[in-house]
Parts: C-alpha cells; structure tokens; sequence
C-alpha cells in the first residue's frame, strides 16, 4: 500500500543502534549529510510487498525499492557488448550469495531479506562521514544503465544491463583524505535472516575492498537495479557493487558500510582461502584458479564456453592501473 511515512536520513531505529552509531551526534549527522546535497526523501513509495509466485524475477522484488520512479535510467552507450545479454530469469535464478545458500537456487530463500529500510554508512578516512537513508542517497546520484559482462571465478559468464552510479561520484561528495589508500565494503550482519550466517567457519560480514584509484576508475558501480528496475533481493539489493573487470566475488551485495582506510582490508574469501582468491582478483586466463584452469568461461544461458578475457575485456580501461 502506498506509505507517506518518509524517514530521513539520519533516523536510525533502536533496534540497529550499535555501539559505533550511538557516536554519531546529531547534528554533526545532519551537518555532514550535506554533501548529498539532500532535502528529505522524496517519492512515492510503491505497493505492497510482492506475493511469491515462484517467478525468481518477481520474488525476488524489493520489498519498497529506492527511487523506483528513477527507472529505466538512460543508458551510457560507451559500454557495448561482445555476446547477446543474458535472459533476466536466468540470470535472477543462477546466483552466488552465501548468507543464504552455498548453492544457487537461492531466489527463493533470500527473499527473507528486508531491504527497507536500509542505511548506509560512509566511514572512516573521509571529510564527510555520513550515514544515510540508501533512497536518499540514491536520489542523490547520477543513475544510468550499463551492459557490462560479468565473469564468476568459478568459471561461468553473463552480460547483464546493470543500473547504478559510478563510484567515483559517490568519492567526489564525501571527500576521502589524503591518508586514504583503500575502500572497505561490508554486507549487512543479519542471522535471523540470513541462515548461512548463524553458522561459524565464514567470517562473516562479507567484507571486499579496492585501493582508491580501482574505486574511482569510470567502471566502477555502485548497482541498485537490474535489467531496467530496481535490483532483486537474489542480486544484492539494495546496494552492491560491480568491477566488471574483476571476478564476480568483489562485487559485495546489500552493502550497509562504505569505509576508507589506510591498510588494504581484510575481505571473506581471502580470508577464507588466501592461496585460491587475491586481493586482486583481476580476471586473467593466463593464471588458473589451483583446482581449475580460467582460460574459458560457460554462459550460463546458452551453456557455449567462450574464451575468457584478461581484464574481462576491459584493459582500455583498466590495465594502466595494473602497469609496473
Ligand atoms: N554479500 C555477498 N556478496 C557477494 C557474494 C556473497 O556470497 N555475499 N557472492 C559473490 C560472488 S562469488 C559472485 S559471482 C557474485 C554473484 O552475483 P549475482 O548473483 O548477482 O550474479 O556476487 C558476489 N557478491
Ligand atoms: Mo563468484
């Protein structure tokens, strides 16, 4: 049903109060929110949650999706594709999210995810600190549509059109300082949701990271949408990342904190199996994986192996940062 309760930014529940928000004073909130630029929240907040109809598009809607009205953003032409974009359903249906699922057949059970509402953290290292409401700070951002490849370490590709911002807006408005070398992601800690995550042996949160320089490289997206609408919960709603050019385990989903630091961080697979995932994780068929060879990838839609491309395909854009 249609909603006028309209939450500002800097409202944090009782309930999500920890110990490092409780700092946040006030006005020093409201004082740094101002580098998005915002007045409150605006939109009309669109109907009820979506009934599961056992379609993985539709069940994994987002249960009041940020800027709805912002969709379908116009599309940046300068990324073009070399394969046909993958069918929605398939790639909604085939994912990696390991809070719900060690599988891929988990549309279903991230659906117990609730993204709204949703505040993200802007920390550490940085002139403006911030947290804010993840629809405001959306609003607060240049949205466009990208047909990017996307390529698993585990060897299988799509191309999809992702919708988002480029991260490097997001870096010009909080203003990171000079000491800051590095951008640390992490995912929401929700157990109660997130089956997986009641469980030890992970280090959970998901946490990734970039140096500062692949953060505000023009490829890098902060994605809230999908195929032209707002991203499925299976996808990583609200807020996720996309480096087209890296495997697909950087891109870290349903993001609450954004940090700038000093020390490349700590991130989950590397810390899991430091000789299987790099920090790095650039794609390159040139360097297998230690159980298995990268010098093809499988479509997921069409099952074709194609050979796989160092940078993915994106050296133009890339491979300068890379240069000794
Ligand atoms: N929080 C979180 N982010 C994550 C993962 C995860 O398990 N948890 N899996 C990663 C991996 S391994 C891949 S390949 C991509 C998959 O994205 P997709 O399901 O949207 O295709 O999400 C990445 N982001
Ligand atoms: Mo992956």
């Amino acid at each position: 049903m249609p909603s006028t309760h309209i939450r500002k930014g800097w409202a944090i529940p009782e309930r999500e109060a920890t110990p490092e928000s409780v700092y946040w004073d006030r006005r020093r909130v409201l004082k740094t929110l101002g580098f998005l630029g915002l007045g409150a929240a605006s939109g009309v907040l669109p109907s009820c949650d979506v009934i599961a109809t056992g379609d993985p598009v539709a069940i994994g809607v987002q249960e009041h999706p940020p800027a709805p009205d912002r969709y379908p953003a116009p599309r940046n032409r300068r990324f073009t594709l070399d394969r046909p974009v993958t069918p929605e359903r398939i790639a909604a249906s085939y994912n990696n999210f390991y809070e719900f699922s060690s599988g891929k057949k988990l549309w279903n059970s991230s659906a117990r995810l609730h993204t709204h509402p949703w505040q993200v953290e802007i920390t550490g290292l940085v002139a403006k600190p911030g947290i804010t409401d993840v629809d405001v700070l959306i609003r607060a951002m240049p949205l466009e549509e990208r047909l990017y490849r996307f390529r698993c370490v585990e060897a299988w590709a799509m191309a999809v059109p992702w919708t988002g911002f480029p991260m490097r807006a997001l870096i010009e408005r909080v203003e990171p300082l000079a000491a800051a070398r590095y951008v640390r992601f992490t995912t929401f800690y929700r157990p109660e949701e997130a089956t997986r995550q009641r469980y030890g042996n992970y280090p959970w949160p998901y946490t990734e990271g970039l140096t500062i320089a692949e953060a505000v490289n023009e490829l890098t997206l902060l994605v809230t949408g999908i195929y032209g609408h707002p991203v499925p919960r299976q996808h990583g709603a609200p807020l996720r990342l996309i480096t087209p050019w890296k495997y697909g385990f950087k891109s870290i989903k349903s993001i609450v904190r954004i940090e700038f630091t000093a020390e490349q961080p700590a991130t989950f697979w590397n810390t899991l199996a430091p000789h299987e995932y790099d920090f790095w994780a650039n794609v390159n068929p040139s360097v297998p994986h230690p159980r298995w060879s990268q010098g093809r990838e499988r479509m997921i839609d069409t099952g074709e192996y194609r050979p796989t491309l160092l940078y993915n395909g994106y050296g133009e854009w890339v491979a300068q940062l890379y240069r000794l």
